[in-house]
């Protein structure tokens, strides 16, 4: 490997606890890998060079665990990013795994569930805020239903808002430094999940009693999941100013969440999508919420992880040299054509200009016979990315 591809700090690569801590079980079968402590995590994450580490509540304290119990493991964690530099930019609440939501968590038809899970996430913002989280990740992987005859979807998505609404509330109350970013994904474990894809969240969040606090954590997969174009979901986000996280990983194509490694199946949509994150200087993190196949040990999760930053390096070296090729760059100029002739149409609407555009004699005919050369710089971009030119 040369150092060009070397992991560094600024470049913000962070994983969760679960994604190199995951063990391989899956619906079929039993877990591959031994689990490894979160401290031991935190130190596989340092030797291959990650900027820091993500958790859910019960990644890092066992759901029963008691409030002493909770205290050392907080101590211990902290001693582990001490010795090893990382950080934790980001955290959130485990409300998918325990049985008490299997109808959902702030949108489960049980008040009490309800009301359950908005304690379990106060409690999860203090932990995440304790160890410095600044962005704080909803995720509503039981938000949904498998009939509709179970549930009014109007009542699931104004019990989501109650609960979105009244946690803004506490970090506010609390004086916290926290935004949240909420991550759609359109089905599993649910048969269907409200709210299912990054367009139908941004319309969601701006009914929010504080849209400002609120933004994204758009999945690279879910989107594909969905069948959707996940560049475009985060080009709507960034407009938006709502991109505050990023979860980069793969995925087959339409299929269950595969949560592959960064690139390893979608080269072309991957490079598309570094090129726009380091073309619009995305500062946040680049968070890989993926894991190892099921055939890996310890040494194959590294493999993994070093393979996810190392391939997003690449890609943004590539980004590099497609911003300066020349004859890229040349046919990008002449594809987004400057005709003098329109710039006094451009922009607002005015009653002259309407008037003026209304009477103007298009040359249609020609308009509609010009060549637009896109075959031409997709190849020139698949031999960029191919490694021939
Ligand atoms: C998934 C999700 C999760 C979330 C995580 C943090 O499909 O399982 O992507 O991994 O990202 O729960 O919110
Ligand atoms: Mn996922
Ligand atoms: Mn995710």
């Amino acid at each position: 490997m040369t150092n060009l591809y070397e992991p560094k700090p600024e470049h913000k690569f962070t994983f969760g606890l679960w994604t190199v801590g995951n063990t391989g079980s899956d619906p079929f079968g039993a877990a591959v890998r031994n689990k490894l402590s979160p401290v031991e995590l935190v130190h596989l994450l340092a030797e291959i060079g990650a900027y820091g580490v993500n958790f859910h509540d019960n990644d890092l304290i066992p759901f029963d665990a008691t409030p002493t119990e909770r205290d050392q493991i907080v101590r211990d964690f902290k001693r582990a990013l001490e010795e090893t530099g990382l950080v934790v930019p980001m955290a959130t609440t485990n409300l998918f795994h325990h049985p008490v939501f299997k109808d959902g968590a702030f949108t489960a038809n049980d008040p009490r569930v309800r009301k359950f899970a908005l304690q379990k996430t106060m409690r999860a913002i203090d932990l995440g805020v304790e160890l410095g989280a600044k962005i704080y990740v909803f995720w509503g992987g039981r938000e949904g239903v498998e009939s509709d005859a179970t549930k009014d979807p109007t009542a699931g998505l104004r019990r989501f808002r109650e609960a979105l609404n009244f946690l803004c509330e506490y970090v506010l109350d609390q004086g916290y430094d926290l935004k949240l970013a909420l991550e759609a994904k359109p089905n599993e474990p649910r048969g269907d999940i409200y709210l299912p894809t990054s367009g139908a969240l941004l319309g969601f969040i701006a009914t929010l009693d504080h849209p400002e606090m609120v933004g994204l954590n758009p999945e690279m997969a879910h989107e594909h999941m969905a069948g959707l174009n996940f560049l475009h979901a985060v080009a709507q986000a960034w407009e938006a100013g709502k991109l505050f996280h990023i979860d980069l990983n793969d995925q087959n194509s339409v299929r269950f969440d595969q949560d592959w490694r960064f690139g390893s199946q979608s080269l072309k949509q991957s490079f598309f999508l570094v090129k726009f994150l380091e073309n619009v200087e995305y500062s946040g993190s680049r968070h890989f919420d993926a894991h190892a196949y099921r055939t890996e040990d310890y040494e194959g999760v590294k493999d993994f992880a070093r393979g996810c930053m190392r391939t997003y390096l690449i890609l943004k070296e590539k980004a590099e040299h497609f911003n300066q090729d020349e004859e890229i760059q040349f046919l990008l100029a002449k594809i987004n054509v400057n005709d003098p002739a329109m710039e006094g149409f451009e922009g607002k609407f005015n009653p002259a200009k309407a008037k003026a555009l209304k009477a103007y004699p298009f040359d249609v005919a020609t308009l509609a016979r010009r060549g637009m050369q896109y075959e031409r710089l997709d190849q020139l971009t698949v031999d960029l990315l191919l490694g021939v030119r």
